[in-house]
């Protein structure tokens, strides 16, 4: 927990922020036509694109587009709480060769950000625009606003074919499904969560569990297994019309590794062993990973977890318990690996992998639920059960903790180890092999800058009234030339206002005001520079008061344009929202 100098204290007394969970948007505030905004951060400089020591950069030209070129293939890969340091290329001890290999290819970004959950995220991804704009309605009946127009829409109004198999999460009913939304074959699973076997506890009816292909609900197969039965569709959805002469937007939305753990047996055990040696030395293997990689440099210091259990304090019964969950959760991991690696390996022997732009990214941290929602008291738990289609367990607070190494907290947090996630691109011949980028940009931008890759107008820009404009900003050249996005007086915000947890956060260069909620209260805010301190470790807040202020007036606006409910978001917290002193 962070708290304010008690020197400070006085001058925060408005609060402003608070409540809320997920998002971050982008420049709601025309910063850069607000001198006062910009009077503390000096001149606009740019920050030069950084690559890690130890990166192995290749292939850094990338030709600039010409009206010539043709229109790629998007193919957009999207993981479900996934920790930052969880797979092999961002320091994981999960081998994950394929996304591995899709770094060696491609570029990592190391400054990426989400929401702090699930259907945020993903109304910004779809739409472009800031959550609580692009999306209405309270939890779990979160949906996407009719006025905002979707990137499959926009891409399969310009031609594109638009698939998509996975995870949907933005509404049930029938214009809020991904057909309803400008996807034209879809294989989803409409919640937030589902078992990844076949349910074996409902009836019939129930047994449905939300898939949904094209609109109409379907029962599924008896083989049933979430991530196989997603990358079949999806290649078949490809292969279907592969040669008509027309590029695909693929929008393939993986449910691994979010809970219920499982896995097929003969995928969990060869992790037997792997997580035996318990929390602390995973995440210290992780940050020495981190380290070699270059991603961090040697001096840099993570975020140290008072909360983390010590795994020595545990019981034998205890530490086996925890080591197997981790272990399904590594095999989940492990199969969407693998089924990644298949999807590339057909690009590549259909001959399209150079006219395919490959992201992929996890959509928030890493998870820490205790008892996921769809739990059935006829599951049965018991360790030898545990990854079987009648276990319903969650990895729990302390490996997501782990997985979120080196940044602070985890999913539902304002803090970087909420939303802050990997994410890597590949596109041979324009995106840069091998490369480590560190600068900023978030999942508002995907939207417009692929429809700018597309050379494709969004329709409120080609004088389609009534619909609500893109919020975020084209990152092309960042991705194809290491060209920063985001100046240092550039801001960028985050709020997801649900009760339970609350928080949100402004951001200017490398500054950033956060505040959040523990145990459902606010704690106070805090400022930190991420830069020099990316794991959030020291509140920079009583030094820079002018800093506070400023950002904490910029989220105002944000909210105000936005239509945020700041008695929900943050008005509980406490941050200033009056000029420092003189
Ligand atoms: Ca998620």
């Amino acid at each position: 927990m962070i708290g304010y100098p008690a020197v400070n204290r006085c001058h925060r007394a408005r609060a402003v922020l608070a409540a809320a969970v997920c998002g971050l948007i982008v420049s709601g505030c025309s910063p850069q036509t607000d001198p006062a905004a910009q009077s503390d951060s000096g001149a606009q400089s740019v920050p030069t694109a950084q690559s890690g020591p130890g990166t192995d950069e290749t292939d850094d030209a990338a030709p600039p587009l010409s009206t010539d070129s043709p229109q790629p293939n998007f193919l957009l890969i999207v993981a479900d709480d996934l920790g930052f340091s969880d797979i092999a290329p961002y320091g994981g001890e999960m081998p994950t060769p394929n996304l591995a290999r899709l770094a060696t290819e491609g570029t990592r970004f190391l400054d990426f950000h989400t929401a702090v959950k699930c259907n945020p995220t993903r109304a910004m991804l779809h739409t472009g625009i800031d959550n609580n704009t692009a999306a209405v309605g309270p939890r779990r009946n979160y949906r996407l606003s009719p006025d905002a127009a979707t990137l499959a829409e926009v891409l399969r109004d310009a031609g594109y074919h638009t698939y998509m198999t996975g995870k949907w999460d933005l509404g049930r009913g029938a214009e809020q499904v991904p057909s309803a939304r400008g996807f034209e074959q879809v294989f989803a699973l409409l919640p937030g969560a589902g078992r990844h076997f076949p349910n074996p506890h409902r009836d019939a009816s129930d047994a449905l569990n939300s898939y949904s292909e094209n609109g109409e609900r379907v029962a599924v197969p008896d083989d049933f297994y979430s991530t196989y039965h997603y990358t079949d569709r999806m290649i078949e959805y490809i292969d279907a019309n592969l040669g008509d002469g027309r590029p695909f937007f693929a929008f393939l939305s993986y449910t691994a590794p979010h809970y219920p753990l499982q896995a097929p047996r003969d995928r969990i055990e060869p992790y037997n062993g792997w997580y035996e040696e318990g929390y602390q030395a995973i995440r210290s293997a992780r940050i020495e990973r981190l380290r070699e990689l270059g991603l961090f440099s040697a001096g840099f210091e993570p975020y140290r977890d008072e909360n983390l259990t010590d795994w020595a304090s545990l019981t034998d019964a205890e530490r086996a318990n925890e080591a197997r969950r981790m272990q399904i959760y590594a095999a989940m991991v492990d199969i969407m690996d693998e089924e990644i690696g298949r999807v590339l390996d057909y690009l590549h022997e259909q001959g399209i992998a150079d006219d395919t732009v490959v992201l992929f990214m996890s959509d928030n941290g890493a998870d820490a639920t205790a008892t996921g929602a769809g739990y059935n008291e006829a599951d049965d738990n018991s360790l030898g059960n545990l990854g079987d289609a009648t276990s319903y367990v969650t990895v729990g607070a302390n490996w997501a903790r782990v997985s979120s190494t080196p940044l602070r907290l985890y999913k539902a947090f304002t803090t970087e180890g909420g939303t802050r996630v990997p994410a890597i691109l590949r596109w041979p011949g324009r995106v840069a092999a091998g490369r480590i980028d560190r600068n900023f940009f978030q999942v508002a931008d995907l939207m417009p800058t692929l429809l700018e890759l597309a050379g494709v107008k969004h329709p409120a820009d080609s004088g389609e009234t009534g619909m609500l404009r893109m919020q975020g900003r084209p990152v092309t050249d960042l991705w194809l030339h290491g060209i920063p996005a985001y100046g240092d007086a550039d801001y960028a915000f985050h709020t997801y206002t649900e009760a339970r947890l609350g928080g949100g956060y402004a951001r200017r260069g490398d500054w950033k005001l956060a505040w959040w909620k523990e145990d459902g209260e606010f704690v106070p805010g805090a400022l930190f520079n991420l830069a020099e301190d990316p794991a959030e470790t020291r509140d920079r807040a009583a030094d820079h008061p002018e800093i506070v202020a400023d950002l904490a007036q910029a989220w105002l606006d944000y909210a105000a344009q936005n239509g945020v409910d700041i008695e929900t978001a943050g008005s509980a917290g406490s941050i200033v929202t009056q000029p420092p002193p003189p």
